[in-house]
Order: C-alpha cells, then sequence, then structure tokens
C-alpha cells in the first residue's frame, strides 16, 4: 500500500471511530450571529419541564429513581389528561416576569414526546386521553406574544432500546432490550426534523444527556449540520458540561454560574467559553413537577440569582415544572410575578448588559453599558462601600433608585462610597457609576 492510501484509510477510521465529532467546519450565518446577539441581551428566560412524570409528583427522573419497569411506565400516558393547560396564559405568565424566551422539554430521558412525532408513536397525541399537540399550542402562543422558543431535547433515553449500548444511568428499570445505536441516532435525527419543520422558527435546541456516555459517537456533525441547515439561525447548546464543541452556539450551565463547581458536575473554569451564557436554575430543588418540594427559594435569593447571572455575563433560564393539570403550582406563579416586579423597576440595568468590569465577588457583581456601570449590592453594609482595585476615571456616582448622588473618593484602597443603611436595598442596592 502507498503512504497516501494509508493516510486516506487512518483518515477515514479516525473519522468513523472519533469520539469528539461535531460540525468542525462550521461558520454561523449572518442570521445566527444576530440570534447569538438578542440572546445575549434577552437575560431571562423560562424552563418548562413537563411530562408524564408529573402525573407521580416526583420529578423528572421519576422512572429511573424508583426504577420504574418500562411496561408500568408505559401506563404514565394513559392517565395524562392536562385539561387546564392553556398555553397563552404559560406565555403571558413568562412575559409578567419579564422573560424573552421559553425552553420547554420536548422529549426527556423518559423517552416519552410530548409533542406529535411520525417516528415514535410513545407521544403525547398518540398515547395520551389528552390526544393534542402542547407544543403546536405554545408555539401559536409565543409566536402572538413574541416570545422565542427553545426546545429541550434529550440524547439520553431510558425508554428506546436502540438507545445502546446503555449509559450511566436507568440501569435499574427492567425491560430494556438491546438495539441497534445507528438506529437511535437516525430516529434522533428524524424527531429533530420534525421538531424543526413543523413548529415554524426554532430559537434553539438544548441538548441534555451527553454525560450518561461521555465517550459514546453521538454524530454531533451530523446533527448539528442537520438542525444548521433546516434553520441557520437556530442556536445550539448542549449541556454536556465541558468545552464548546465546533457548531454549538451557546453554552450554559446547570446551577451553577460560569466557571463555578458547587454542584460537582459543573464546567470548569478554562472550559468557559465566549460564546453566550446561559446559567439554568429551579425555584426549588426540582425541574419536573414535585409535590412534596417546599424548598421554594425566596424572592431575594431568585432576582440576585438573576443579578449574578447578569454580572457573569449570562443568562438566567428559570425553571418550572408544570402540574398534571396542565397549571403551573402557585408558589411558583406568584415566584415569577415577584421577579417581574422587580424588573419593572430595575429591568435597565439587566436587559441587553454585559458583565461589568467590576469583578464579582460573593456580596457584589456589577453589569454595564459603555460608560454606565451598575454596580449591585448584594448585601448590606453598615454604611460605606469599598470597591478595591477601582481606577477607571469617574464622572458620577448615584443611586439607581432615586439618582441621588453617592459621596464618594478614589483612593489607593480603591473606591470608597457612603449610602447610609436607609438608602441599602435587602435585595440589590444598585449604584450607578458613570465613567468619564
Ligand atoms: O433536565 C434537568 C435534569 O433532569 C437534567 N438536566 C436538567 C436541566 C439532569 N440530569 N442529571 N443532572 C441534571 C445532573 C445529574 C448528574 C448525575 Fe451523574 C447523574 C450525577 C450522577 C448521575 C452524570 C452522570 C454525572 C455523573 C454521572
Amino acid at each position: 500500500m502507498n503512504k497516501k492510501r494509508i493516510i486516506i484509510i487512518a483518515l477515514l477510521l479516525f473519522g468513523l471511530t472519533s469520539e469528539v465529532s461535531a460540525q468542525t467546519d462550521y461558520q454561523p450565518t449572518q442570521s445566527n450571529l444576530e440570534a447569538r446577539q438578542w440572546f445575549d441581551e434577552a437575560k431571562f428566560g423560562l424552563f418548562i419541564h413537563w411530562g408524564v412524570y408529573s402525573i407521580l409528583g416526583d420529578g423528572e427522573w421519576v422512572m429511573n429513581n424508583q426504577n420504574i419497569a418500562i411496561d408500568a411506565y408505559e401506563k404514565l400516558p394513559s392517565f395524562f389528561n392536562p385539561t387546564e393547560f392553556d398555553a397563552e396564559a404559560w406565555v403571558k405568565m413568562a412575559k409578567d416576569a419579564g422573560m424573552k424566551y421559553i425552553t420547554i422539554t420536548t422529549r426527556h430521558h423518559d423517552g416519552f414526546s410530548m409533542f406529535d412525532s411520525k417516528v415514535s408513536e410513545y407521544n403525547i397525541v398518540e398515547k395520551t386521553p389528552y390526544g393534542k399537540d402542547i407544543l403546536k399550542q405554545l408555539t401559536e402562543a409565543c409566536e402572538k406574544e413574541d416570545i422565542k422558543l427553545f426546545l429541550y431535547y434529550s440524547l439520553l433515553d431510558w425508554h428506546n432500546d436502540d438507545y445502546f449500548p446503555r449509559g450511566k444511568t436507568g440501569n435499574g428499570i427492567a425491560g430494556r432490550q438491546e438495539g441497534d445505536w445507528n438506529n437511535y441516532i437516525k430516529f434522533m435525527k428524524a424527531q429533530l426534523t420534525e421538531l424543526l419543520t413543523n413548529y415554524g422558527e426554532i430559537a434553539g435546541i438544548w441538548f441534555d444527556g451527553d454525560w450518561d456516555k461521555v465517550n459514546a459517537d453521538w454524530h454531533y456533525d451530523e446533527i448539528y449540520k442537520l438542525i444548521h441547515d433546516l434553520q441557520p439561525q437556530c442556536l445550539i447548546g448542549n449541556n454536556h458540561h465541558v468545552a464548546l464543541k465546533p457548531g454549538e452556539d451557546f453554552q450554559m450551565f446547570e446551577r451553577d454560574l460560569p466557571g463555578e463547581n458547587k454542584t460537582g458536575f459543573g464546567t470548569a473554569a478554562s472550559d468557559v467559553g465566549e460564546l453566550p451564557r446561559e446559567v439554568c436554575a429551579t425555584i426549588n430543588g426540582s425541574w419536573g413537577f414535585d409535590l412534596q418540594d417546599k424548598t421554594h427559594r425566596s424572592k431575594r435569593e431568585l432576582v440576585q440569582q438573576l443579578v449574578r447571572a447578569s454580572g457573569f455575563g449570562s443568562n438566567l433560564l428559570l425553571n418550572v415544572g408544570p402540574m398534571p393539570n396542565g397549571k403551573i403550582q402557585e408558589e411558583h406563579v406568584q415566584s415569577l410575578a415577584a421577579i417581574g416586579d422587580w424588573l419593572n423597576i430595575h429591568g435597565e440595568t439587566i436587559y441587553r448588559s454585559k458583565a461589568g468590569s467590576i469583578a464579582p465577588t460573593d456580596a457584589w457583581v456589577s453589569t454595564q453599558k459603555g460608560k454606565t456601570i451598575h454596580l449591585h449590592l448584594l448585601e448590606k453594609r453598615p454604611k460605606a462601600s469599598v470597591i478595591p482595585e477601582f481606577k477607571e476615571r469617574i464622572k458620577s456616582v448615584k443611586l439607581f433608585a432615586d439618582k441621588r448622588a453617592v459621596k464618594f473618593k478614589q483612593t489607593k484602597a480603591g473606591l470608597l462610597m457612603e449610602i447610609p443603611e436607609a438608602a441599602q436595598n435587602e435585595i440589590d442596592t444598585i449604584v450607578e457609576i458613570t465613567l468619564k
């Protein structure tokens, strides 16, 4: 064999077995670049985890956590009849909360498709008494209210036999058979084609589950190309917790700020890239509806999470898990309304901002637009506040709330500000610093 042939064969073999396949020669279109910018400025979205698991009120991992056998789990769709589902009410709720987009689970790890799929009869239209396509209703409501729609799509599947060899999770589920991985890839491509063909403009695809089989060949090269060919503006994100892969348009961080790893499975600081960022989080401890989870976080905690995400140059995608009747639990409706009230007054310091030049700490973050820095003080201080290493030349310092001037001094210690305690706010004292 000549040298050239050996190289070609080696390349072919490498290409076929390569673990890190992605859309290597990807060049985002103008529409995609514009979509990225829109996304970067949007800052706040609603995550929706809804599936037949909501019936059990024990989160979206219930099939794995309770080791529910395939034939038993397959009974759930027959109980799913969300007669009180009102797509417009959901979209209005998101809009009133100050959210600019919605990301909904079209198929979670349980493998049940929450949309009208011709390539899997294990879907909401075929298998539930409800019999209607909630995704269709949601796309129509989103379009009407000018809210963008992203689709969560699980790579991991505990129900489909072709998800084989299996991964780390779901191994206690009885009734799983051995199937064909290439069929599984074909199946995902067919479903993604449906999602990107039958529902109008899709703002993004949100992949999850890569971590179940880190060394699998997911055929991202073909999958990402398929998505961008069908809808070039569609933003691709993948919750794989590692560095961005070619073909991806944004990077997400689950329950952690970019570069932090409080969860233990977070993305390493060195893997935080330069594309738009999104932090996703829950209001209580659960993604899917959990009847017993009462750990709802306060308005203060939720607003501060949004503010912190902005200070890290990131969006916040805040989750609700609708109930099996189609309603969203009242505690979460109230939480979203409370954030909306806050954003009505302070949104100017969040939307369209970039991470500010003052580095974030536990006590503060900053957002910035041109020469205006908004310093968000997230803890009350007796009177004075010191921002060390602040060297930029200042024109004025004011309180955002009433535009009252703040006494300040710039010394070697940094920027010293006198903010009377009475003028400080429990949630966020916003100081508006205008640079020269
Ligand atoms: O959809 C929501 C969750 O159901 C899904 N992502 C969010 C958006 C999610 N699944 N798992 N996780 C989040 C984190 C859990 C990771 C673990 Fe593991 C699974 C820890 C142990 C098993 C992955 C596999 C990390 C270690 C092994």
